[in-house]
């Protein structure tokens, strides 16, 4: 009787560490100048995957607010030319949507992106702590995707704009 009580602790403690460890530390940089401005740690858990940001931009790379913060379908964060124009952070392609719904929604939507994640928010002072939670995703089918925040806020919808709004891409991270 004791022992299986022993056993059972050791299972739920081994259990718990496994999860525990399942993260990992997603290096962030400033699109324009390729400077880092911090990290995002992202961490499996029970329900979906945590986002928690440690960015401290300059106000003037990351304004104070809310941000498009999404889960991109590509691991680069280089640039692209398309029709003569450089798009910073082109070449991490669009949300990740593994089921192809092309369409933008909420990080619980069940028909839209899988890779949207609820708005980063930024401080006055730039900084981003604030963390987020995706329940749709899972940690391992993250890795050779990338991490982008976005000039502008998102409302979750393609309406009035595509893609929530968010617009040009100012900072990215490549989930290794
Ligand atoms: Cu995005
Ligand atoms: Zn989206």
């Amino acid at each position: 009787m004791k022992i299986r009580i022993v056993i059972a602790l050791i299972t739920a403690f081994l259990v718990k560490t496994a999860i525990a460890q399942d993260f990992k530390i997603i290096q962030m940089a400033d699109l324009k100048t390729k400077t880092n401005i911090g990290s995002i740690k992202i961490e499996a858990s029970p329900l979906g995957v945590i986002f928690t940001p440690q960015l401290t931009a300059s106000p003037m790379i990351l304004t104070p607010g809310l941000h498009g913060f999404h889960v991109h379908q590509k691991g680069s964060c280089s640039s692209i030319v398309k029709n003569g124009k450089t798009i910073l952070g082109g070449g991490a392609g669009g949300h990740y949507d593994p089921y192809i719904t092309n369409a933008h929604g909420f990080a619980w939507g069940q028909y839209n992106h899988k890779g949207d994640l609820p708005a980063l928010y930024v401080d006055a002072s730039g900084k981003a702590e604030n963390p987020v939670f995706a329940p749709r995703l899972t940690f391992s089918e993250l890795k050779g995707l990338s991490i982008m925040i976005h000039m502008n806020g998102d409302n979750h919808s393609d309406h009035p704009k595509k893609l929530g709004g968010g617009g040009s891409r100012v900072a990215c991270g490549v989930i290794e």
